[in-house]
């Protein structure tokens, strides 16, 4: 085991439940040397939903918390809310995020609360076999749109930015060094910051939508499907067409976080967090 994996790894959940090639291995890498880079292990409070995405808080030796379907936010606002010095981040899946916790993500970012939401864009319901998520691509065919999907699917980070988050970046898991770049940016943004990681699902989205389970290849047609926001401002509509941008999309740090104008306020405790 590589050094960072011995001392972040909780050997005890080992081994992993994640089929061989899946993206959610390299998120966790990028996640834990953005942690290592700032020195902030004993300060993290780890969040995740229930999907393939949200058991990555489980092999990462720090405070966790596994939550519920769709119900990151409310445990994350819960934490952040009772000791505003954690550095909290949740990790979720396409599904959790927009599907059922969809109402809970516009209102975390309207808030501006300071956490670092990460959301695995595997395009799919991974853990339950390969339903329809809102993120699947318009006339994709899965187990639950069997003659192509009818919705056209959300761009998180466009809802994340008009909703009100402050930090918005999207890289994929073939973006590794970057990724754990962005994840310590976001970390050190007071503000609501959102990352979305677009990843290769092998067994789901990958067998299903793009008709191979080669994780190689799926890595690929990832790369080229990206344009790096410093290139698309060269690029025509036309070129930029079914391209994902990735990079900083959005940061904006003079908005007030949340924690603060809450506990700023008068309040029954004088405006101070519980003890
Ligand atoms: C309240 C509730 N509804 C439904 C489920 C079943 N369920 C578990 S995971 C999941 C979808 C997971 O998809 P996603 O959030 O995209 O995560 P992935 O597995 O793709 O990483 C669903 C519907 C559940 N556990 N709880
Ligand atoms: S179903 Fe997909 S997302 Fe879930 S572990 Fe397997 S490859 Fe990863
Ligand atoms: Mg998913």
């Amino acid at each position: 085991m590589n050094p960072i994996g011995e001392k972040y790894l909780r050997k005890k959940a080992l081994p992993f439940l994640w089929c061989p090639g899946c993206g959610n291995g390299t998120i966790l890498g990028a996640t834990v040397r953005a942690i290592e880079s700032l020195g902030i292990r004993e300060d993290v409070a780890l969040v995740g939903g229930i999907g393939c995405s949200g058991w990555i808080p489980v092999y990462i030796d720090a405070d966790t918390l596994h939550s519920l379907h769709g119900r990151t936010l409310p445990f994350a606002t819960g934490l952040k809310m009772s000791n505003p010095k954690r550095k909290v981040i949740v990790f979720t899946g396409d599904g959790d995020c927009l599907g059922i916790g969809g109402n809970h993500f516009i209102h975390t970012a309207r808030r501006n609360l300071d956490i670092t939401v990460i959301m695995v864009n595997n395009q799919i319901y991974g853990m339950t076999g390969g339903q329809v998520a809102p993120t699947t691509p318009l006339k994709a065919k899965t187990k639950t749109s069997f003659y192509g999907n009818p919705e056209d699917p959300f761009d998180a980070c466009e809802l994340a930015k008009v909703a009100g988050a402050t930090y918005v970046a999207r890289w994929t898991a073939a973006h590794a060094l970057s990724l754990s770049r962005s994840i310590a940016e976001a970390i050190t943004h007071e503000g609501f910051a959102f990352i979305e990681v677009i990843a290769q699902c092998p067994t789901q989205a990958g067998r299903i939508i793009y008709g191979t389970a080669d994780p190689a290849r799926l890595l690929d047609t990832l790369k080229a499907q990206t344009v790096s926001v410093k290139s698309a401002s060269k690029l025509d509509a036309e070129a930029l067409q079914g391209k994902w941008l990735i990079g900083t999309l959005h940061h904006d740090k003079g908005k007030t976080e949340f924690s603060r104008s809450y506990f700023g306020m008068a309040g029954p405790r004088g405006g101070k967090p519980a003890a």
